[in-house]
């Protein structure tokens, strides 16, 4: 349950006073705690005796301890003493973002050019984030550019029912150089990562982010090395972190955070080209369970070739998923000339418009889910399981009529006015239906655009309101519909935290099937139980136990629940606790 997020803060604090120093703004920040699991890519490489470039172990963080923008040494001496090479490393503050970053470093051994890396390290990379899910805010992956996108499809995949922010980058020039692109990705994706929850699998290059699972490298020599051609970037960093809600994919059900960490390796891609051979196609098929074809334009290949038809249909009979994908950058596959639609005879899936990496990755992920048959198989292929793919329709600006309807009224026309004014009346819409407990009301203004994550004034979403007012339903509803759970308030206040401190117990158990759990340091759990307990509060300690709290923490004086209920002659607080089973150190106070 608990983050190490505070952990060294008071022994800090007095040395801090012993350097005479007024930290007094310091000590107000809110801090967000970014995971950062180094696998290799130019972005740490150096120039090996041959002149070619290689990752290089045990350097990148020495660097950034030398680098004033990458790495506030002042702050970090005040947060976790005398620089030592274990410490997590410190951001300076960024104007305009709300939260410090704390960010660690793993680094991996080896670390990989990613032309090297297989199926077992995108396994690796899902574990390693499953095992510190709780303890970051968000992540990111340092990772070589050849390979990125296979990766950051693949992890997309993998994370399953993700509720906090992976961004995957690195760079065409390694960071220790002068003229290099890896230093404003890098620390672009920390703050990202630190201060935005955006659920998905992202990748960030050059100003933009991009779902990961519709991202291509389009160039081994430009900065732009990347593109998501049919999807807009998520967001974009300009004088501003401009991110626009409406294109994050959530995940819509009651379900926990978890990872699949296994891949089926039988799949291949393979590119159509005229006159290709039956028995090159044949000789390709014979040892996969999955195959994703790159066709021409709308997803065509020449229907004027049996042979072709023949050896396709022969592996589709056999239980091996093809699925189509298109050659083009742009656009999708659509069954409008003959030459396509007579594969979908033979069995072949649409791939609409996945990327052929996307198309891949998703296909070693569905082929290793043993607990489905072969036709829910082939029916997640073509479902839009993280965005990967588009088959209906997009909602427009000028779909969200109520926006559209008050623009009017106030002369306002442009995009960008629409934008704002949305974004300033929707929260507080979504807020006052929470508040009423009118869940159509709240499902009409999803359909009209409106954020269901949004952050009001207090940087609180309709989710903390909802909690804290107790409506079941309503959290449900909003949990359905992709509201996420993370998200602290200005006063670090979580939608969990919430329904604690008002006893809606059926919510915090709600909430931690989502996934939910508490970023506060043992002590301060502690001092909230043994004010609970003074307070004679069963119900709250009730609500500390289903959130996960081991109910015999101490307070700061080293004292439980169990002696303050004592103490304050609390007996139905004495016996709720011995009740529960915790083992309880009754030697203090003379008990
Ligand atoms: N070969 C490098 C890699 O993929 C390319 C890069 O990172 N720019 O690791």
């Amino acid at each position: 349950v608990e983050a190490p997020r505070n952990g060294n803060a008071a022994i800090n604090n007095s040395a801090a006073m012993q350097r005479n120093v007024s930290y007094g703004n310091l000590m107000n920040q809110s801090e967000a705690r970014v995971l950062v699991l180094y696998t290799g890519g130019t972005i740490g490489m150096l120039r090996n005796d041959k002149n070619a470039l290689e990752p290089i172990a045990n350097q990148l963080v020495k660097r950034i301890r030398k680098h004033p923008q990458m790495y506030d040494e002042e702050y970090a001496q005040f947060r976790f003493g005398k620089a030592s090479t274990m410490a997590p490393l410190v951001l300076p503050q960024v104007e305009g973002e709300k939260r410090r970053i704390i960010y660690t470093v793993n680094e991996y051994e080896p670390l990989l050019d990613s032309s090297n890396m297989t199926f077992s390290d995108w396994v690796k990379i899902a574990q390693d984030i499953k095992q510190s899910y709780e303890f970051f805010d968000g992540f990111v992956v340092l990772h070589g550019t050849d390979t990125l996108s296979y990766t950051a499809s693949a992890l997309s995949f993998m994370l399953e029912n993700l509720g906090k922010t992976v961004i995957i980058t690195g760079s065409q020039i390694p960071i220790f150089e002068t003229r290099t692109d890896g230093k404003d990705n890098f620390m672009s994706a920390l703050i990202i990562a630190g201060n935005y929850i955006i659920p998905e699998v992202c990748v960030f290059f050059n100003s933009k982010l991009f779902r990961g699972n519709r991202v291509i490298k389009v160039s081994s020599a430009s900065f732009d090395a990347f593109d998501s051609p049919n999807v807009a970037p998520i967001a974009r960093m300009g004088i501003n972190v401009e991110v626009d809600y409406r294109l994050i994919f959530r995940p819509c059900n009651v379900e926990k955070f978890s990872v699949h960490a296994k891949l089926d390796e039988n799949v291949g891609l393979l590119r159509i080209f005229p006159n290709i051979l039956a028995p090159t196609i044949k000789a390709f098929l014979l040892e996969l369970r999955g195959v994703v074809l790159q066709t021409f334009g709308a997803g065509n290949i020449p229907s004027n070739r049996k042979d072709l038809i023949d050896v396709l249909k022969e592996a589709n009979d056999r239980g091996v998923i093809i699925v189509n994908c298109t050659q083009c950058m742009t656009g999708s596959v659509a069954e409008i000339y003959e030459t396509g639609r007579h594969l979908l005879d033979i069995g072949v899936i649409n791939g609409f418009d996945m990327t052929p990496e996307a198309a891949l990755a998703k296909l070693s992920y569905v082929l290793s889910k043993d607990e489905w048959s072969l036709e829910t198989k082939k029916a997640m292929m073509q479902n839009n399981l993280r965005g990967e793919l588009s088959n209906g329709k997009t909602l427009q600006l000028q779909d969200f009529d109520l926006v559209d309807a008050v623009a009017r009224s106030l002369h306002l026309s442009t995009p960008k006015e629409l934008e704002q004014l949305g974004a300033v009346l929707f929260p507080a819409m979504v807020n006052a239906a929470v508040v009423a407990g009118d869940i159509n009301k709240i499902d009409t203004l999803r359909t009209y655009g409106a954020n269901l994550s949004a952050i009001n004034y207090d940087q609180r979403t309709a989710l903390h309101i909802a909690c804290a007012e107790g409506n079941e339903e309503v959290v449900k509803h909003l949990l359905l519909n992709g509201a996420a759970v993370h998200i602290r308030d200005r006063y670090e206040r979580s939608a969990l935290s919430e329904a604690i401190n008002h006893d809606h117990h059926e919510i915090i158990k709600l909430l931690l099937k989502c996934g939910a759990h508490l970023v506060v340091s043992t002590r301060s759990l502690g001092d909230s139980l043994a004010g609970a307990a003074a307070r004679g509060l069963i119900k709250r300690l009730e609500s500390y136990r289903l959130a996960g709290v081991d109910l015999s923490l101490q307070d700061s004086s080293g004292r439980s629940a169990l002696h303050m209920a004592a103490l304050h002659g609390h007996i139905g607080v004495v016996e709720y606790l011995l009740k529960q089973d915790v083992e309880f150190s009754v030697d203090m106070l003379g008990l």
